[in-house]
């Protein structure tokens, strides 16, 4: 389980509530003590038309926190959201070990394989200001699991093993609702590309629009775009509700069990 945790003043959920170092600090460790094995640490949000922030703030904004959780947890898996290579690499040096990117950039795989980092590549069309401009896709989950292939086919030749490239088909981005549907349907045919996968789901909008609920009303939701997940093999949910998500997990997996 990734915890979100965004350090930025605009992000769809949380945005505001933890640009304070202290504040985001706080909250990362309510987050572990509800059962999150990752906290995943943004500084830039990539909602629909937000607007970019450059390197150094983005670096002001992750950093300290990653730095003041990596001293406090020695095993703490950290996580940095970000498409910046030397953000990135300022945050590794801070402590984290996983790298996602929601741009899947060709600049992140060298960079990831120097540090022995793990690498979330996440499918994204165009960018966070113009990626629902166009949603049509003949075969959603076959082109977003193509395009994914051919990344972490590059990813693995620059010697980052298989488990330390994980998938996402990145929900939201540059997909409408039905689209999203579909990747969520077809995840066993990204698993099936031997990579654990990602799925952010967690508050999004087609919740939204297939529910009426407004952002902070979403938990229900999110929870049934689990389902899929739920039955991966090796699967990583990246969320805002912390304990409702490691409860809704732990019974689907007795559930399974018991079948
Ligand atoms: N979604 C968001 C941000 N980062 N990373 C991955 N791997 N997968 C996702 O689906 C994903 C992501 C957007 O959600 P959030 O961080 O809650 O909001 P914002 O981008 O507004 O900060």
């Amino acid at each position: 389980m990734m915890a979100i945790l965004n350090v930025t003043p605009d992000s769809f959920s949380d945005g505001g509530r933890f640009l304070d170092p202290e504040a985001a600090i706080a909250q990362a460790e309510a987050l572990l003590g509800q059962g999150a094995d990752i906290i995943d640490v943004g500084g830039e949000s990539t909602r629909p038309g937000a607007t970019p922030v450059d390197a150094g703030e983005e670096e002001r904004r992750v950093v300290p926190v990653i730095r003041a959780l990596s001293a406090r947890h020695a095993d703490l898996l950290l996580s940095v959201d970000t498409c910046k290579p030397t953000v990135a690499t300022a945050a590794l040096a801070a402590g984290a070990c996983i790298v996602n990117d929601v741009t899947a950039s060709p600049e992140m795989l060298p960079l990831a394989a120097r540090h022995g980092a793990v690498l979330v590549l996440m499918h994204m069309r165009g960018t966070p200001r113009t990626m629902q401009h166009d949603t049509r896709y003949a075969d959603v989950a076959a082109e977003v699991a193509e395009l994914l292939a051919a990344r972490a086919a590059q990813a693995r030749a620059f010697g980052i093993p298989a488990g330390h490239i994980w998938l996402d088909p990145g929900i939201g981005f540059g997909k409408d609702t039905d689209g999203n549907l579909r990747l969520l349907a077809h995840l066993p045919d990204l698993a099936a590309l031997g990579h654990p996968v990602v799925v952010g789901a967690s508050r999004k909008s087609f919740i939204g629009s297939l529910s009426g609920a407004g952002v902070d009303d979403r938990l229900g939701g999110s929870l049934a775009a689990l389902m899929p997940l739920a039955r991966l093999p090796r699967a990583v949910a990246r969320v805002h509700d912390v304990a409702a998500t490691v409860q809704f997990l732990r019974v689907q997996a007795a559930i399974a069990e018991a079948a």
